[in-house]
């Protein structure tokens, strides 16, 4: 079991984001038993969900003459277009069924600006809105975050480096996580940043053979 100090954070692990769903990353849905098995192991757990209204910004239908994976400026900030996606009381925006919930402290809804992204858990894009994770986080005393979820290259990336940014000690768990990959070898692209910036990315048998 893992001390009091220490959180799971998982990241948008929702319909959309798996297989069949309207911004799949493939295979998506094979992080769900990794996640619950490791959920097991710690007596601290959040969630954040991408949480969207319809006009949001980052889609690439509420844009004339755009398609998703093109680029627009939203806020000032350069912006990639999306497929709809995580729209608030859809079904893409559940959690996955299988994945397990009773544990869980807080869930951190995300995205729900329509002026501007958000793929870190703690802020948006522009750093500019809060969720109030960081808070909540050093509120229960918590010093150390395991993140895992969905996507590696785009909201786990940013809420790993939004984490270790606020002083967290920071640890990525690489098979508790897939990536989009718009293009080739994205993923890696991701851990090396993490890495970069002082994130430890481990696997998570490394959390569940302790005992
Ligand atoms: C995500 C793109 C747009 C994610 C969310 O959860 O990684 N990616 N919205
Ligand atoms: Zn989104």
């Amino acid at each position: 079991m893992k001390s009091k100090n220490e959180a799971l954070i998982i990241v948008d692990v929702q319909n959309d984001f798996v297989s069949g769903g309207a911004l799949e990353v493939k295979e998506g849905e094979s992080v769900v038993p990794v996640i619950n098995k490791l959920q097991e192991e710690f007596q601290f757990i959040v969630a954040t969900q991408d949480y969207h209204p319809e006009n949001h910004g980052s889609f690439a239908t509420n844009h004339p003459h755009k398609n998703p994976g093109d680029f627009i400026l939203l806020g000032g900030l350069n912006q990639i277009l999306w497929p709809v996606h995580c729209v608030q009381e859809s079904n893409g925006a559940e959690f996955h069924p299988d994945l397990e919930r009773e544990k869980w402290s807080a869930v951190f809804q995300k995205g729900k600006n329509p002026q501007v992204d958000s793929y870190s858990g703690f802020f948006d894009n522009a750093r500019r809105g809060d969720t109030g994770l960081g808070d909540y986080l050093k509120y229960h005393g918590i010093e150390k975050v395991y993140v895992t979820g969905l996507a590696l290259d785009y909201c786990v990336k940013f809420t790993a480096l939004d984490a270790k940014s606020l002083g967290f000690d920071t640890y990525l768990v690489a098979d508790a996580s897939k990536a989009v990959n718009l293009n080739t070898s994205d993923d890696e692209k991701a851990l090396e940043e993490m890495k970069e910036a002082g994130i430890t990315v481990i696997k998570s048998n490394e959390l569940l053979k302790s005992h």
